[in-house]
């Protein structure tokens, strides 16, 4: 069976990484028969989670991941005209390569409450000794990469600024359709519900969080696709192995 390789689950949300939420998100949206495995990214091949176990195969990083599940198992994006897959594609950069960075920089860095929260949901896996060494190693290597993405750079307005312009232009996208494509569920959906649900579903406070969950349709998106498709996860946030319906 394929083994999905991510974060322990907490915050009673599938995955307090966006991409593992992602990849997971799409495995359940195409009705992948799948289980999971929690791990650090320290033990992941090109040192970042998500990746997969399929067979004899092993595969990082969750765009390349669901390339292999829409051509072994099933394409969610294959009704999509060439124009679509092109918004799809330029909105799913937007989450992943720019939001991402703000919500990276909300937990890592802007409050010491928000990063003791991270910490814990993070680091509380390890041995004592070990955790706070790792938290220290990780803290300091994110904070590096929030630097050089350029995001790091700016003041605390102006990065929630660039996020909440990303939130004002999905729920625009959005609108009030039940997927971001359509009637339907995409490729697109499992990106956005792995952001969304980790902007403003996370108890990580910031105005970038309050101003996602000002948004109506954003909000009832995340609730709606939790509950369709996350129906197992306790509220401890564990859930059991995962089959299709
Ligand atoms: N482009 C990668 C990004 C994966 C990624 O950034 N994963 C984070 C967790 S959200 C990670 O493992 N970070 C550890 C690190 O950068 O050291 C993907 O799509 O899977």
């Amino acid at each position: 069976m394929l083994i999905l390789y991510q974060l322990e689950r907490t915050w009673g949300i599938p995955n307090l990484s966006h991409f593992c939420c992602k990849t997971e998100t799409y495995l359940r949206m195409a009705d992948i028969k799948y289980t999971v495995r929690p791990t650090l990214p320290l033990f992941a091949p090109k040192g970042k989670l998500p990746y997969i176990e399929d067979g004899d195969f092993k595969l990082a990083d969750s765009r390349f991941i669901i390339r292999h599940l829409k051509t072994k198992y099933h394409d969610l994006d294959q009704e999509l005209s060439p124009t679509e897959l092109a918004h799809s594609l330029a909105m799913q950069r937007l989450l992943e390569e720019h939001l991402f960075w703000a919500t990276m920089y909300s937990r890592w860095q802007y409050t010491d409450a928000n990063w003791q929260v991270n910490k814990k949901a993070i680091f509380s896996v390890l041995p004592p000794i070990v955790r706070d060494f790792a938290a220290i190693f990780y803290r300091r290597r994110i904070q590096r990469q929030i630097l050089g993405h350029g995001t790091g750079r700016h003041s605390p307005e102006e990065i929630f600024e660039l996020g909440m312009q990303d939130i004002d232009a999905l729920s625009a996208y959005l609108g009030d359709k039940s997927y971001f494509m359509g009637d339907k569920p995409t490729g697109l959906d499992a990106s956005a519900f792995g952001f969304l649900i980790n902007t403003l579903g996370c108890p990580i406070e910031s105005p970038l969080k309050e101003h996602a969950l000002s948004k109506a349709n954003l909000r009832n998106y995340v609730n709606r696709i939790k509950l369709e498709y996350y129906a197992d996860l306790q509220p401890s946030g564990k859930a059991a192995e995962y089959t299709p319906k």
